[in-house]
């Protein structure tokens, strides 16, 4: 398999800075050395273009939403550049940066299948709207987007529409999720696994009828949105919104031997890390890179 590692040094979604660092010290903590020591072929497409822009740019675009305009267009480049990728019959790995480049990757992605499945692994529900966002913040608004959900300037990118069917969305380990989310989630009967589910049904279980149903879709692509936030607050201090009772380092490592086993899995984000506000111990990056390892170890050669 020809990994293509994707770059976006991109902060202005989540509107912290640091997490634009994230792409700089996965490639300084070995990520490239990890993809081919596991056996692949790995090109390093180095980083998306990302200005520098000042905080008066903030709501120059929207009263509400921040930095709206830049985060479209670097989006829009990260689409094509996913969209290239997988036309070469590579594997397109996009690391963060917020999870706002999670509205590229996919329409990148989705241009090339027929129809797309992806599953959002993260504490978040990422469904919110211009209207139910209580922050502004547009990393909480891609998968939405990604339906044909909101407003137009985010559910246009790269090309007009839904990219992805809501009942091809998965997601999983939610545990911090807004009101008009819910709403949202009930309102297209969403596929969810909240951490509750987790929790009552068993994660091997929720990962098999996961992977049932999407081999009973007729999916030719499945995206795999990775925020690291979904791992317990405790292991990821290095990131901007931590929450408490998430997977441990071996749940999150079980969720890719399972997905991954499966050798449907097209395309990747990983995204949400930032080592500016990481603990004194590294305990972030130290804990990313392990599951980074086992995430390179069992995807398919
Ligand atoms: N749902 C909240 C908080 C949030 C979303 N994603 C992260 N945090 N990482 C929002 O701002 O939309
Ligand atoms: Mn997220
Ligand atoms: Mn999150």
């Amino acid at each position: 398999m020809d990994i293509n590692v994707i770059g976006v040094p991109l902060s202005y979604g989540c509107d912290i800075d640091g997490v634009n660092f994230g792409p700089k010290i996965l490639r300084e903590y070995g990520i490239i050395d990890i993809i081919k020591k596991n056996g692949h072929n790995v090109f390093d497409m180095g980083d998306i273009y990302v200005p520098t822009l000042s905080k008066e740019l903030k709501y120059r675009d929207h009263p509400k939403m921040k930095y709206l305009n830049p985060i479209i267009e670097i989006n829009t480049n990260l689409a094509n550049n996913v969209y290239c990728s997988l036309k070469g019959s590579g594997f397109p790995f996009v690391i963060g940066g917020d999870h706002a480049l999670g509205m590229g990757s996919i329409a990148g992605a989705s241009n090339f299948f027929k129809d797309m499945a992806v599953i959002w692994v993260d504490a978040h529900g990422d469904i919110n709207t211009f209207e139910t966002s209580p922050s502004g913040n547009l990393h909480g608004v891609p998968l939405a987007a990604s339906m044909n959900v909101g407003d137009s300037s985010v559910t246009n990118i790269y090309y007009n529409g839904e990219k992805v069917k809501p009942e091809n969305v998965y997601l999983l380990g939610c545990r911090d999720i807004d009101s008009g989310e819910l709403a949202l989630a009930n309102e297209l009967n969403l596929n969810m696994y909240t951490m509750e589910t987790v929790g009552e049904r068993g994660l091997e279980n929720v990962l098999k009828e996961i992977i049932e149903k999407i081999k009973e879709s007729n999916v030719d692509g499945v995206h795999l949105s990775f925020d690291i936030d979904v791992l317990d607050s405790s292991l990821v201090p290095g990131t901007g919104t931590p929450v408490p009772n998430g997977f441990s380092i071996d749940e999150g490592k079980e969720v890719f031997t399972q997905l991954l086993s499966e050798k449907f899995i097209t395309s990747m984000d990983f995204v949400e890390l930032n080592p500016v506000i990481d603990n004194e111990d590294k305990r972030t990056v130290t804990n990313c890179i392990e599951i980074l390892e086992h995430i390179f170890k069992n995807i398919d050669k």
